[in-house]
């Protein structure tokens, strides 16, 4: 104890010494005399970010976010360390030259971010034939005088140099050993700066770092450099994965593919809504286990209700998403891939080939479009719908949105909806058919802003009959307060807004000769331990049962994996007591609707990987990115090589090895088809 007591001792009057030696010396002073340009360098480059984000995200925490400053201040320092290896004559010219560099990206993305309301990406650069359209536009329209502010940089930077250059205060000779000095030491300040600043980053934080979907929230957190050198590496990364092993993946795309017939096998469905106009919805969020749930008696999702209840309805459906969430899920319902091994295809592979659902309807003469009132650079959608086939795509832009309207990432989904019947009635009016998807957005995690969903409740109200005669209302809590509960509250809102929407299109005469489509776009990621308190409550303790209890319902890790399904349902308004008014239990997966629309509306990819689940009914298997997969008869879960029996029998060693071997071949060639660019008929001419 005495020797740690002398140690601190010690070590406190050894700062103390130092400052008073730095005090006395000077030594502040002198550091800054003879390192001017180096700071003068790190004063301008954090300068122009931190402008940069005052032009953007007009918010002081966005402007003045001390994470993105110390992130900013970090890549100066690190960057300007490397300076002091130049002789200090030279030196001024390697600051000028990055502070130049700099500057360009922060006018670069100023720029397009008046434009786009986003920030640039470095894989933008190869959609040529987009930027051709806009080109003109840009130099014409968008570079405004702002733009130009970040010349400032530099020119701060010569003026110091001509001002201490005149003063000759620069130091003509520094010996090599010297300068290595000068550069490890600051070098060695940046790395713990940077270290200092990854432990203030949340996991969240970093997720959204790696997904790259959500541009604005990595400027804000990372600062506009590191958001770059992000989206550099990103970029870069498809074309080195292209860069070998092409004459394999074709073989297996061709091998797997020569069977394939080019002609669709029909069946009862074949054509049966050919030319009728079709209105698709992404239900963010939407998951199967709500349907029919009902609180006080008071249904959660009284709309999907209806339209289960009076269409198609596959209840045993699947979203197949990896880490791209929404966008693996519009990748997959479009063109019946699955996600790519690494990163997003809607992110990284945006100019790759696509045999798509929007392009078969374009080729019957529909007018194709999407909707969606978040801003079009999320999940890259911009360039991505575009080479989906999407004629034209709707985002935020194109949408009024006030800020009384706005919930979690954007326009909640009832304004959404209102704004999008003016637009479709439009289209109605220009177009003899049309084929359009909305994405909705305001049931998005974390479903926090409850006191906008409206006043759905989530508790159990009871009415106790008292000796007295007299009545009394007792309320449990229930779900009130947890995840799950704010989940079905904000589900609830969205379902309203969709049940509106549907009125509004029939008032309009828009559902006249339409067919509408809702798939839930993946599971809302909700803790398992809330779904043991929804079906495990006991009202008599307000607590979850004891697992002793003979009603207690076990809700294992492979419940959780199941419950994740989503609804997936084809619906008319003429179609209740039709024989096309019918639950269907086979299970199903986001790649299989393109073959069964396909089959419906009259259009066959011979290269989906999904199939038309009226050809295989009873024999589908659903594969997940990450290799797992589903039968109806079994569950398997390939991270711990085990399986559920879903029907009680006896699952065999083949079974399984046979559907992993199927799970392995399908996932390489879907990713090799999108790595390899195998869909892209001159590509592979040439190659
Ligand atoms: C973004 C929205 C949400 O615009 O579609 O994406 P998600 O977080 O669900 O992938
Ligand atoms: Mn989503």
């Amino acid at each position: 104890m005495k020797r740690i007591k002398k140690g601190i001792n010690d070590l406190v009057y050894s700062v103390k010494q130092y400052f008073k030696k730095v005090k006395k010396d000077h030594l502040i002073k002198k550091y800054f005399q003879d390192n001017v340009l180096f700071l003068v360098f790190i004063f301008t480059v954090v300068l122009n970010a931190t402008v940069l984000r005052f032009f953007c995200m007009h918010t002081i925490e966005n402007y003045l976010s001390f994470k993105a400053i110390l992130a900013d201040t970090t890549v100066a320092v690190i960057i300007g360390s490397f300076g002091y290896l130049c002789k200090p004559k030279n030196r001024f010219y390697y600051y000028l030259v990055f502070d130049i560099i700099l500057s360009a990206i922060c006018m670069i993305n100023s720029a397009y971010y008046t434009f786009y309301t986003s920030f640039a990406s470095v894989s933008m650069l190869s959609l040529t034939q987009y930027i051709g359209d806009v080109g003109d536009a840009v130099v014409e329209n968008v570079i405004q005088l702002k733009d130009l502010f970040y010349v400032i940089g530099p020119l701060i930077l010569i003026g110091a140099y001509l001002k201490i250059h005149k003063k000759s205060r620069l130091k003509q000779i520094e010996i090599k050993s010297e300068r290595k000095k000068k550069m490890t030491s600051t070098l060695a300040v940046g790395l713990i700066m940077a270290f200092c600043y990854c432990i203030t980053l949340s996991s969240l934080d970093v997720t959204r770092f790696v997904k790259q979907w959500n541009k604005e929230y990595i400027v804000m957190r990372f600062g506009i450099y590191v958001y770059q050198a992000n989206d550099l590496v990103t970029s870069i990364q498809p074309k080195i994965n292209s860069m070998f092993g092409y004459d394999k993946a074709k073989k297996e795309f061709d091998d797997y593919y020569k069977d394939r017939p080019d002609v669709p096998q029909t069946n009862e469905y074949t054509n049966i809504f050919e030319g009728k106009n079709v209105i698709v919805i992404h239900g963010e969020s939407m998951m199967t286990n709500a349907i029919g749930l009902k609180f006080n008696d008071i249904e959660v999702t009284p709309t999907l209700n209806k339209l289960s209840r009076e269409g198609m309805y596959f209840s045993n459906f699947y979203s197949q998403v990896s880490v791209g969430t929404s966008s693996d899920t519009e990748l997959t319902y479009n063109t019946s891939l699955m996600p790519t091994k690494s990163g997003t295809a809607f992110v990284s592979y945006s100019d790759r080939n696509y045999i798509s659902t929007p392009k078969f309807f374009n080729e019957k003469g529909y007018y194709t479009f999407s909707m969606h009132a978040n801003k079009a650079d999320f999940w890259n959608r911009r360039a991505m719908h575009n080479s989906l086939g999407y004629q034209r795509f709707y985002a935020k832009a194109d949408y009024k949105v006030e800020k009384e309207n706005v919930i979690g990432l954007g326009l909640n989904d009832r304004e959404f909806f209102k704004q999008s019947v003016k637009k479709i009635s439009k289209i109605n009016s220009k177009n003899e058919s049309w084929y359009g998807l909305l994405i909705m957005l305001t049931n998005h995690t974390p479903f926090s802003e409850v006191d906008k969903y409206g006043d759905f409740e989530v508790n159990i109200k009871e009415t106790i009959n008292k000796e007295d005669g007299t009545q009394e209302e007792v309320i449990h809590p229930y779900m009130e307060g947890t995840k799950l509960g704010n989940y079905f509250k904000s589900l609830h809102y969205a379902d309203v807004a969709l049940g509106e929407f549907i009125n509004e299109l029939e008032e309009a005469g828009l559902m006249d000769n339409t067919v509408f489509i809702l798939y839930g776009d993946h599971d809302a990621r909700l803790p398992k331990a809330d779904y043991n308190r929804l079906y495990n409550y006991d009202t008599t303790t307000d607590d979850i049962k004891d697992d002793s209890d003979p009603t207690y319902k076990e809700y294992d890790s492979y419940q959780y994996e199941l419950g994740r399904k989503v609804p997936f349902i084809i619906w008319t308004d003429n179609m209740a007591g039709t024989n096309l008014n019918m639950e269907i239990k086979d299970v199903m997966g986001m790649i299989d609707v393109q073959p069964t629309l396909g089959n419906m509306f009259g259009f066959y990819n011979k290269y989906s990987l999904g199939h038309d689940i009226f050809n295989v009914r009873g024999n589908n298997t659903v594969v997940f990115p990450n290799g797992n997969w589903v039968t109806d008869k079994v569950y398997y879960n390939s991270q711990k090589g085990a399986s559920l029996s879903l029907n009680n029998e006896a699952v065999s060693e083949d079974y399984i090895k046979e559907r992993n071997d199927y799970t392995n071949k399908l996932l390489a060639v879907s990713n090799n088809t999108i790595v390899f660019d195998l869909f892209n008929e001159e590509k592979n001419k040439t190659e």
